[in-house]
């Protein structure tokens, strides 16, 4: 077992009887999924709201009852997703999968929020890993000059398929903007929200937890 199967299935542990969970999107929380669907053929009740398309059809084929926003009288009791970085104080550096829009979404609409990840995710420092940060295609090449005023290389992200422009489940395109060290997420992530054209990004701060690090033996660690 791996570490991102290790971490996966760790989590699902904190899945209790009757909640409402968020599922991320990615390779680590792909293990969650599978695990959380034995479970539910186990008879455990739960309901899921998938961060992604790809997640929503791997919860469909594993039995995984889904439910949408709107019928949720209150927010989820857990969400469950991957990173690219996490650092000492949990900020995570999220979307490399393409999903980060709608996972930060769910991650806030979240009582908790846990991450899973193998242990090369672990960082002491964010920024080795481009930032994604999701903008509309009107005007990007505005966007993209106010992003790169900031101190960054945007590049527009192409599908890995045919090389066209990558579009993300909600119809944008993703910058993947190389920064270098970004010591202050926080601020750097208010400036980006700031910015006309960008719909979301990929910093993700005081919002996980814990993480779970799985490491290459199959051993978990835990960052709280
Ligand atoms: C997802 O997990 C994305 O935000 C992130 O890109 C992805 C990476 O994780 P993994 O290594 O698990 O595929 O949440």
């Amino acid at each position: 077992m791996n570490g991102k199967q290790a971490a996966g299935e760790l989590a699902v542990k904190y899945i209790q009887d009757g909640m409402n969970v968020g599922l991320g999107t990615g390779s680590t929380v792909y293990w969650t999924i599978l695990k959380l669907g034995e479970r539910v053929r186990e008879g455990l009740q739960v309901r899921a709201v998938p961060t992604s398309v790809r997640t929503e059809e791997l919860a469909r084929e594993q039995g995984i009852p889904l439910i949408q926003f709107a019928d949720l009288a209150r927010p989820l009791d857990l969400t469950i997703d991957g990173a690219d970085e996490v650092n000492p104080q949990l900020s995570l550096i999220k979307g490399g999968g393409g999903a980060l829009l709608r996972e930060k979404l769910v991650a806030a609409y979240s009582e908790r929020f846990i991450v899973v990840a193998d242990d090369t995710k672990e960082v002491a420092a964010l920024g080795r890993f481009p930032l994604p940060v999701e903008v509309v295609p009107f005007g990007w090449e505005i966007t993209s000059r106010r992003l790169a005023a900031l101190g960054c290389e945007p590049i527009l992200r192409r599908s890995d398929r045919d090389g066209t422009t990558y579009h993300t489940d909600n119809g944008n395109y993703i910058l993947d903007c190389r920064f270098g060290t970004i010591s202050d997420p926080g601020s750097l992530g208010r400036e980006l929200n700031a910015l006309p054209g960008v719909v979301e990004h990929g910093l993700f701060v005081g919002m996980a937890e814990r993480c779970l690090l799985g490491g290459e033996n199959g051993s978990v660690r835990e960052i709280v």
